[in-house]
Order: C-alpha cells, then structure tokens, then sequence
C-alpha cells in the first residue's frame, strides 16, 4: 500500500459542506481507503491576498498497489469538477469552491511532467499545508530525508486556535 496525501482547500460557499463532498468522494473511489483526516482550520490566503480566507484540510490516504499518482490525479480532477469547480486564467490561486492538491504519494519524486510534481512543489512553503500534514504524520519525511517537521519550523506562520496567519 502506498501513503498518499492530498490538500483540500475551498474558500467560496459553503466550505465546510465543499470539504465533506470532497472527502466522501475520495472516499469512495476504488483502490482508496482514507486513514487519517486533519482537522479543518482556516487559513490566510496565500499568493492572491485579496480574496476570501479558506478552508483547508489534509487527508492520509491508503492506495492499492494498482492505484499510481496519475489515476489518482486524474481522479482528484474530475471530482473538482463534479463538485462544481470551473477552472479558468481567473482561477488559478483565486477563489475556488474546492481544490484538491496531491502532495505526496508514497517516495515518489516527479518533475518531467508540470501537472504532476512530486512533492507538489509549494508545499514546503505553506504553512495552511504543512501544519494539518504535521497534525495527522508528525513523523513523515519528505523523499529527500528532511521531516516535514523541519519544513514547518522554519516557516514564519502564527496558529491560534484553528486559524493559521503567515
Ligand atoms: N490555495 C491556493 C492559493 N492560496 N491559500 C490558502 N490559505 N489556502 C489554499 O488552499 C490556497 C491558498 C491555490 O491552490
Ligand atoms: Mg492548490
């Protein structure tokens, strides 16, 4: 089995019920068994400032041997936009009724193709990621070696309560 992990984030609606959709449809796909789920927290925007804070969460996922990266991108993909997701130039980093970003699956490391880098190439700069990840897999290492641990602490982010700043 291989450890998958996946960024859900949404920040235009109802976030919380975009989050829930999000999770029972990774849920059900075949070959996909979840394992851990983050607590929700909401988080500043990163990259566009000027738009509405989200909603962001983790997921651990366990994938069968049958399942690679790809499938489950593809997958991630279309439940986007089964959930109402337009992707447009306006989109991209703007406000999005749900985002699903796989971070990881298993040591796997990818940089030929540019929808799917592995590690996803930000993660190590964001905290509104790196803190549900340390949440649920205190103890993960990125394919490289370094603890994720590590990423998040030498990130300048304040947390309070459920709220992440940076
Ligand atoms: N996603 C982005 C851009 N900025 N900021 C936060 N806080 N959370 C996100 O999920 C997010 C973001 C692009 O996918
Ligand atoms: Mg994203």
């Amino acid at each position: 089995m291989t450890q998958a992990f996946v960024c859900l984030g949404s920040n235009m609606g109802d976030a919380e019920a975009h989050l829930a959709a999000a999770r029972r449809e990774i849920a059900s796909l075949p070959g996909i068994t979840l394992e851990a789920e983050s607590s929700l927290y909401r988080t500043e925007p990163q990259g566009k400032k000027d738009q509405p804070w989200f909603l962001n969460q983790v997921l651990q996922l366990s994938c069968a041997p049958e399942v690679t990266a790809e499938g489950l991108l593809d997958a991630l993909l279309e439940r986007e936009t089964a959930l109402g997701r337009v992707r447009d130039a306006a989109d991209r980093f703007g406000p999005r009724v749900i985002d699903m970003d796989l971070l990881l699956f298993g040591s796997e490391r990818r940089e030929e193709d540019p929808h799917l880098i592995l590690p996803h190439p930000r993660m190590g700069e964001r905290a509104f990621v790196l803190v549900p990840l340390v949440e649920i897999a205190p103890k993960l290492m990125m394919p490289d070696g370094t603890a994720v641990r590590t990423l998040l602490e030498r990130l300048q982010y304040r947390l309070e309560g459920s709220a992440i700043f940076q």
